[in-house]
């Protein structure tokens, strides 16, 4: 450790100095006012004194942090252009790993400026004989002056909606090995926490033995019927395959003239359904069929006939293999999401789709929702547009997201 003191006229000089000669990774220790002495004092200006100090190694320490978040980039479970809709330009899909990296140190710079700002408060105490002419500060002590980086981020995922539970139990697994780490390290650490925890993404494939099944269920208004058709014109006009969609949302005559509008453009064939009876006949006249989507009505997760109803509709074309993505608004407050998560996991298994993700700026919900359901994450949506605005959802979008590092 270099430590060296630099005097000005102004804090933003003194700054300037310790940044060139130090370079851009010194740290300001302490900043203190030197009153003029001697006769001609009254006439003199006061000065600054800056306290900075670089580690020797920090060049190879950084270097080290680089190499070490390229490896956890490396070693988390998705990969970058896995999903089927890598062509896609949304910031929630596409991003290569550059740019993630990029932004990852953009939020490390962040964190540092952070880090620095209130370097007006006095870190270390100043020598007796000089301790008179230093501004007094406050009594506050030591530890609370210095913000920590770890506090830094803990407050950024808060802010981004993950809760204090998840943020803590994240931070708390680092504190003990935080000290002298470099942030990129920190960083790099918990961005690989968080991509883990999201867990691998699980998006519909079609299955050896036709036709597989895919049911849209949630409560009013989340996205089913639109999710249903963005993934349904992927399918049919990406991938070719064959497609056919069900309603089960004859509640609303406006419903089925909603897929009805989807599956004429497609050019897929569409089928009400009333009653378990006719799921099985209809499945079995589609049975050639790569996927079969079939659309739910809308319903409160406290409503129990309806689910009734709907379980009895799944359980009769149990024999094929079905998927179920239960559609969330990523608008909707957690403890809701959360209920509406309990409710279905009585019911059936379930992969979690999120939509309206161009509604809200915390994204926090989706990790809480995954830690506490443990159910597979699968698509996000992010608009209105058919089909431009759906992707496999993207642990390592979401997690730089977390970490501030949207814009
Ligand atoms: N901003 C935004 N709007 C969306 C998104 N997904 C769907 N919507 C809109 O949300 C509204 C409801 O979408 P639907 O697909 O009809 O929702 P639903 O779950 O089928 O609704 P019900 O069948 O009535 O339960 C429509 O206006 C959609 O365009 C999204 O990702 N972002
Ligand atoms: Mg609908």
């Amino acid at each position: 450790m270099i430590i060296k003191k630099f005097q000005a006229q102004t804090e933003k000089e003194a700054t300037l100095m310790a940044k060139e000669e130090l370079g851009s990774d010194a740290i300001v220790m302490n900043i203190k006012t030197i009153k003029p002495k001697g006769i001609f004092s009254l006439f003199k200006k006061p000065r600054v004194e800056l306290t900075a100090a670089i580690d020797e190694n920090a060049a190879e320490k950084k270097e080290a942090a680089k190499k070490q978040f390229a490896k956890a980039v490396e070693e988390t479970p998705y990969k970058f252009g896995d999903d089927v809709f890598a062509s896609s330009d949304n910031e929630y899909v596409v991003e290569t790993q550059s740019a993630i990296e990029e932004k990852i140190n953009n939020i490390a710079k962040l964190l540092e400026q952070q880090l620095a700002a209130p370097k007006a408060e006095p870190e270390k105490k100043a020598p007796k004989e000089e301790e008179a002419e230093t501004k007094k500060p406050e009594e506050v002590p030591e530890e609370e002056q210095k913000p920590k980086v770890l506090d830094l981020i803990r407050n950024q995922l808060i802010e981004n909606e993950v809760m204090e539970k998840y943020a803590d139990a994240i931070i708390n697994e680092l504190e003990n090995q935080s000290e002298n780490q470099p942030i990129d390290n920190l960083l790099a650490y918990i961005y690989q926490k968080i991509v883990l925890k999201l867990g691998e993404v699980s998006i519909v494939k079609c299955s050896e033995n036709k036709p597989k099944i895919v049911f849209f269920v949630g409560n009013t208004g989340v996205g089913k019927t639109t999710t249903m058709a963005k993934l349904a014109s992927k399918f049919k006009l990406e991938q070719k395959l064959e497609i056919a969609m069900f309603s089960l949302d004859t509640y609303r005559i406006a419903a089925i003239e909603q897929i009805k509008t989807y599956a004429n453009i497609l050019n897929t064939p569409m089928e009400v359904v009333y009653t378990p009876e006719e799921m099985r006949k209809l499945v079995e006249k589609y049975k050639d069929c790569d996927l079969i989507f079939v659309d739910t009505a809308g319903r409160s997760h406290k409503n129990t006939e309806q689910k009734n109803d709907l379980d009895s509709i799944i359980s009769s074309v149990k024999e094929y293999e079905c998927e179920i993505l239960l559609v969330v608004s990523a608008t909707t407050k957690y403890s809701d999401l959360k209920s509406i998560a309990d409710v279905y996991s009585d019911l059936f298994d379930y992969k979690l789709v999120f939509t309206k993700l161009d509604e809200t700026r915390g994204l926090g919900n989706i990790l809480n929702l995954k830690l506490d359901t443990d159910k597979s994450l699968s698509y996000v949506t992010w608009g209105q547009n058919v089909p431009e605005d759906i992707g496999a959802l993207n642990p390592q979008v979401i997690a730089k997201k977390l970490l501030g590092g949207a814009e």
